[in-house]
């Protein structure tokens, strides 16, 4: 195949090819935009306890299609408003498609904020997104 493509007489034939190869390489990269992309809540009821599982859903906007395989690399967790308290929130394993699960020690009924920065298959900037969590008593 190779040998082929040098041997043609035509040059324009490879540039071509190297043309279209170089798109087919950097289109999933200039398809999207971290904008494109929400994080919800799906988590709800959640009451004042230790190792609460709090859900959340990646969404890609234009199709409102669950995003799967997304590497969440930081998570920040903390009550709004309370810059002293601030928890971890560690991984667990996904539920369903799109799905992202973490546990917390939540300490405190009221809102509470979760920031998620995220690297999506395709995507070449992170994903940021906010999510609000409401505890209950
Ligand atoms: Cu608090």
């Amino acid at each position: 195949m190779i040998t082929r493509i040098f041997s043609g007489r035509v040059p324009g034939r490879l540039l071509s090819l190297i043309l279209l190869l170089s798109v087919l390489v950097f289109l999933p990269a200039a398809q999207g935009a971290p904008e494109d992309y929400r994080f919800t809540a799906v988590s709800s009821g959640l009451k004042v306890a230790n190792g609460a599982v709090i859900a959340v859903k990646l969404i890609h906007a234009a199709t409102n299609q669950p995003v799967e395989k997304a590497v969440i690399f930081r998570t920040r967790l903390e009550m709004t408003g309370m810059t002293d308290m601030e928890v971890k929130a560690t991984p667990l394993p996904g539920a369903e498609p799109g799905v992202y699960r973490f546990q917390a020690d939540l300490s405190h009924e009221g809102e509470w904020l979760l920031t998620l920065s995220a690297k999506i298959p395709g995507e070449s900037a992170t994903v940021v997104g906010k999510v609000s969590i409401v505890v209950g008593k």
